[in-house]
């Protein structure tokens, strides 16, 4: 959906505007004769008292009682100067206001609260503390500039923001300007890079750096790369020109970590390496005067630097530095200097530090990499490939450092730098309040608010991502397995909530119930979903799992600069609206189109049983199985590529399977397309699924009769936790006529020689890891049979006891998990130990090697065809079903091992 955002204003008599950087703000102003004369040279910028700066650091000082005292360099100044001798501990002082982290967490509101810089943090709320701002700038602009326009009808104000604000942040500074006394009728929002290019289309002063034209004339289909780098974050963002004074965004905001700040960072590792930490620290804990004029001298020289020039810069070390330095080590700093490594970088001459401009060129090193790397990035976007215009602007370093940079790496590219890049945005912020322009961007609802918090830019990422990438996969599957009439099935029901059968039905086959049981993340509590919807499931799944992706990443990279727990603050519960019934997958099925080698495979497979595996064997084995099972026999398409394996895949299980489970595939995956897959998820992430904490478990019930344990194997994965149940009324090694023999067992079949066969198929089939995963959980039922003859705690030990004399040769004994044994009734929803059980569950599921192990979303298509179907009622799946559900897959769909793995 694409929809037009159009603003156009009445012309005012004057438009000032206001550029709210996190660390450096002004303010600037143009009458509309001179807007009308297009002189652009006539916008009055202020100059700061005495700091030949058009713009001020955006810190603010208040009073007790949280009475406004001062802005800019003046808040600083009182702050510093006094720090000896005024006690601040009533008062509040805010130093630069950086506010991406309250709104990547969505709070910043007119509630919200925020710390002020001083060592214990007192609090104010946030939309006060812009108020007063901008009401200091209001002030200032009416008293001191234009008295004549003191009628404040007059004036209209435009308020840069960051591009990285979404709606609720736009909303917050409204609320503050209208604190401020600047109506809503009077206000305009502008987003930092449409001002600065828009500054920049009508500036007769933009040139290229190679002094060559202009981009005044800005030809209608002409695309740039706006970079802007301010103090805290670097953005990028991408236009084309699509009418006249019409722009339109193409490529959402990128927002880096790596402003002008990252460059001060690295000149206090700097010192601190230089210095020693317990001097710098000293230094800001305890002479914070001393140390914020060493860091603004600094500041200074990073805004004036010139990576041309072969000089040493200087700036000023305040004498404390070297006192306190000299208490610490007993040493003078210009002899330690001469031990250290910048021996032959570095000088100290009184209160001199002469730093070498390499060395101080290498402060910016960490922010323009990273720049470059996201730019580098941005290039193989297919949308960005052609483009060749690079505009750069910025609010805090001289800009010619990272100009210089990108040069040198995109040679192809024109980089443009308007004459004054500090000002570009707030110069085009003042136009913008004249010129009616139209932006046209992608409007999606908070769709573009949401997938930023996803790590995303726009809605092709999520296309991207869905088609090539991974997800972190939290998907939570319990496998219950044992011999027959054992009550696998009564506590499949316990655990997803739904009542105990009353009467005796065997399992046919495997039941799997999606949707149904999860588990919340922060209370780890096991929750049931009344009425699941396996589809809503998978997707919030998948999304949940993006918005963790890049979890452990950088957090400086903004790409990925949201952590789980920051965006998941939130009480939304899981709403269902259709009921789920369980899947049914069903070997029976199959036999009525499969060839008959099924049982030969059976046999020879099982015979693999009674010996382990290799330490490390995969799930390779088991996909091999699947294909000489399942009659995939198409040996002349086994050199080419892996799509048109698996549709040559796709025509063979059409030949094995009948018409009638042809159509129903068909009927079932029509309407399962990528595109729909699509849509669906983005309807999830506009309706904030991802924001649950809450992961689902689907539970798999297999049918303990032998006739099925073929199909079992088929279905083993070591993506889950293995409940494995028996009859713990009866003795382990009892013969049990009513048990079938096992293949590839000779002997009597006793629950112990079951135990055996799953403890092997188990191990056998799934990837093991050294710290003992797969888990096999023993649970006994039947602890409450009338006739039982022991305690139950003294059944508990003997079972436990028999366990462990049963096993501990076993080579996969660490795996097994039977002490503190599990003994339950498994038709009593009420038993204490099925709540141990689920907590057992929930435990291991979060230590399980695969949890949120980056998992291809090429499974979510066949996660959603196999909820679509729960979602739709009771079927019944036969493994080549499954292959056909996969296959119509087609752009993804899953090889063999990965079906396998699946
Ligand atoms: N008293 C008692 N009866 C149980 C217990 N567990 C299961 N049952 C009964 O045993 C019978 C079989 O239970 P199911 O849950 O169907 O057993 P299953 O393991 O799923 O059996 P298959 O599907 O054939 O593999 C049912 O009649 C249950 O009521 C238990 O702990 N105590
Ligand atoms: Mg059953």
């Amino acid at each position: 959906m694409m929809e037009r955002k159009s603003i156009t204003k009445k012309l005012k008599l004057m438009v000032a505007a206001i550029e709210f950087g996190a660390i450096r703000s002004g303010y600037g102003c143009l009458t509309k004769e001179d807007y009308e004369k297009k002189d652009i040279s006539k916008i009055k910028l202020p100059i700061w008292e005495g700091k030949l700066s058009f713009k001020a650091p955006t810190s603010v000082l208040f009073r007790p009682n949280k009475i406004f005292h001062s802005f800019g360099f003046d808040a600083e100044k009182h702050y510093y100067e006094n720090y000896y001798n005024v006690d601040f501990k009533e008062w509040y002082f805010f130093q630069h206001l950086n506010m991406k982290s309250y709104i990547d967490k969505g709070a910043l509101t007119k509630n919200t609260i925020i710390e002020d810089s001083m060592k214990d943090g007192h609090r104010m709320k946030a939309v006060d503390v812009f108020a007063a701002i901008i009401k200091y700038f209001k002030d200032r602009f009416l008293t001191n500039i234009y008295t004549e326009y003191s009628f404040n009808n007059y004036v209209h104000w435009v308020i840069t923001v960051p591009a990285f604000w979404d709606l609720k942040a736009k909303a917050f500074m409204k609320v503050a300007a209208e604190k401020a006394g600047i109506s809503g009728d009077q206000l305009t929002l502008i987003s930092e890079p449409e001002a600065a290019l828009l500054c920049c289309s009508v500036s007769v002063e933009t040139t290229t750096t190679d002094g060559g034209k202009a981009i005044a004339e800005m030809q209608i289909g002409s695309q740039y790369i706006i970079l802007n780098s301010g103090g805290a974050t670097t953005d990028i963002t991408v236009y084309e020109v699509t009418g006249p004074k019409m722009l339109k965004e193409i490529h959402q905001t990128c927002v880096c970590h790596f402003g002008g700040n990252t460059v001060t960072t690295e000149f206090v590792k700097f010192l601190t390496t230089l210095l020693g930490g317990p001097t710098v620290k000293e230094m800001h804990d305890k002479h914070p005067f001393e140390y914020f004029e060493l860091m603004s001298s600094f500041e200074h020289k990073k805004t004036f630097f010139d990576v041309h020039k072969d000089s040493m810069v200087t700036i000023r070390l305040p004498f404390a530095w070297k006192e306190v330095f000299e208490a610490n080590t007993d040493e003078t700093i210009e002899k330690a200097l001469l031990s250290s490594p910048y021996n032959r970088t570095v000088y100290i001459n009184r209160d001199r530090l002469r730093i070498s401009n390499e060395l101080f060129r290498k402060f910016f090193d960490y922010s323009i990499n990273n720049v470059l790397r996201v730019l580098d990035e941005l290039f193989r976007k297919p949308a960005i490939i052609n483009i060749t215009a690079l505009l750069a602007v910025g609010t805090d370093f001289e800009l010619s450092v990272l100009i210089n940079a990108i040069e040198q790496k995109c040679p192809n590219l024109t980089v443009i730098g308007p004459k004054d890049p500090d000002l570009a945005v707030l110069k085009g912020a003042v136009l913008y309040g004249f010129e009616p322009y139209t932006f046209t961007k992608m409007v999606w609802g908070n769709l573009e608010d949401t997938l930023r918090g996803l790590g995303l830019d726009n809605v092709i990422d999520l296309q991207d991502v869905f088609n090539e990438n991974y997800q972190k996969s939290f998907w939570n599957r319990v496998y219950l397995v044992g011999p027959c009439s054992v009550g696998k099935s009564c506590l499949a029901k316990i655990l997803v909530g739904e009542p105990v059968p009353t009467t005796r039905k065997s399992t046919d086959g495997i039941w799997i119930y999606m949707g149904k049981a999860g588990m919340n993340l922060d209370k780890m509590e096991w929750v049931f979903f009344p009425k699941g919807n396996a589809i809503t499931e998978v997707l919030t799944n998948m999304l949940m799992s993006m918005s963790t992706y890049e979890e452990g990443c950088n957090v400086d990279d903004g790409l990925c600069d949201v952590p789980l727990d920051e965006i998941t603050q939130t009480n939304e519960t899981v709403k269902f609206e259709e009921s789920t019934e369980p899947i049914q997958i069903s070997r029976k099925v199959k036999s009525a189109t499969v060839d008959d080698d099924v049982d030969t495979d059976e046999t020879s497979h099982t015979m693999k049983d009674q010996q382990l595996p290799e330490e490390g064997s995969s799930d390779i084995d088991l996909a091999d199985h699947i294909h000489k099972n399942n009659s995939l026999k198409n040996q002349k398409q086994k050199d080419t590529s892996q799509i048109e394996k698996n549709k040559a895949k796709k025509q063979n299980v059409k030949v094995v399977s009948d018409n009638s489970e042809c159509e129903w595939m068909n009927e079932i995956t029509s309407n399962m397309s990528p595109d729909k897959i699509h849509e669906l998820i983005v309807k999830a992430v506009q309706e904030g699924k991802y924001k649950q904490r809450i992961v689902p478990i689907d539970i798999w019930d297999f049918g303990g009769q032998k006739d099925y344990y073929m199909t079992h194997q088929l279905f083993i994965t070591s993506r889950g936790i293995f409940v494995l149940m028996f009859n713990g009324s009866i003795g382990l090694h009892q013969h049990m006529p009513g048990l079938n023999f096992l293949p590839g067992n000779f002997g009597k079949p006793t629950v112990a020689v079951y135990l055996l066969h799953w403890v092997n198929s188990i191990l056998t089939y799934c990837k093991r890891t050294d710290d003992g995963f797969p888990k096999i959980i023993f649970v006994a039922t039947h602890k409450d049979e009338r006739w039982f003859q022991w305690t139950q705690e003294a059944r508990r030990k003997q079972l436990e006891n028999e366990l462990q004399l049963l096993f501990e040769t076993h080579g996969g004994l660490n795996h097994l998990e039977f002490k503190p044994l599990i003994f339950v009734d498994a038709t009593n929803p009420d038993d204490a130990e099925i709540a141990d059980l689920r907590e057992r569950i929930m435990q291991r599921a979060t230590e399980h090697p695969r949890w949120g192990e980056a998992m291809p979303t090429r499974w979510i298509p066949l996660e959603l065809q196999l909820a679509q179907k729960s979602a739709e009622g009771t079927h019944i799946i036969s493994y080549d079903q499954l292959l056909v559900l996969n296959a119509t897959n087609e752009s993804m769909i899953l090889s063999e091992r990965q079906l396998a793995a699946f």
